[in-house]
């Protein structure tokens, strides 16, 4: 089955496709000749899900889905959440992003967070959405180099080491995106 991934995030792409395996083949936006950055204008996880699959359905009439991820932080009120891309910056400066997030943090104790992804799924002109959570903790540092983002700062539940320690097989069992995509699936074999 073939499905068009709303995504210009290369990390993204490759977590989703060892999630879904062979039974679904993945198209990229630069294959429907996208190429431009979608603009993510919503309030929240769910609308800019909603946007960004609503715009490769309406540009190209395939069945798609987009991802919208953020990392919520329990003494930031939320924070960065919706704003997680550009949290410290205009782009997607991870460094920067994970600079400010322990600058924020600087002395407080309650160093809960979650990291929440949204996925809205497009087929045959319906639209659904599905989310996966993973609860955790906030770093005092930043510690591994695999993954990106929040990665090198998020410890989740249970674990001792945080995501940017884990091979991609480790962090997908248990992530958001992990189980948003298992969801995904659910819909799709459904
Ligand atoms: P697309 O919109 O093209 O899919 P994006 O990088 O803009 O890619 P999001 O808006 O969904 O993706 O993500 C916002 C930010 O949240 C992203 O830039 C990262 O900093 C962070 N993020 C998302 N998923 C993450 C993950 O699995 N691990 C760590 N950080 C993550």
């Amino acid at each position: 089955m073939k499905i068009v991934f709303a995504t210009n995030n290369l990390h993204k792409l490759s977590e989703v496709r060892a999630v879904l395996g062979d039974s679904f083949e993945i198209v990229t936006l630069r294959e429907v000749g996208i190429t431009e950055d979608i603009p993510e204008t919503g309030a929240t996880l769910d609308e800019n899900a909603s946007i960004k699959a609503r715009y490769v359905y309406e540009r190209t009439g395939l069945d798609c889905f987009a991802d919208d991820t953020g990392l919520e932080v329990e003494a930031l009120g939320g924070a960065p959440g919706v704003r997680s891309a550009r949290y410290a910056t205009d782009g997607h400066d991870f460094k920067a992003n994970n600079r400010k997030l322990l600058h924020e943090l600087e002395g407080t104790k309650c160093r809960r967070a979650r990291f929440r992804t949204v996925i809205s799924l497009i087929r045959g002109g319906v639209e659904q959405q599905v989310e996966g959570v993973v609860n955790g903790t906030i770093a005092t540092e930043e510690s591994g180099y695999e993954g990106f983002g929040y990665d090198p700062l998020f410890i989740p539940d249970g674990r001792s080491v945080t995501f940017a320690e884990m091979s991609a097989d480790e962090k997908n069992a248990i992530s958001h995106r992990g189980r948003a995509v298992a969801e995904l699936v659910k819909l799709l074999k459904g």
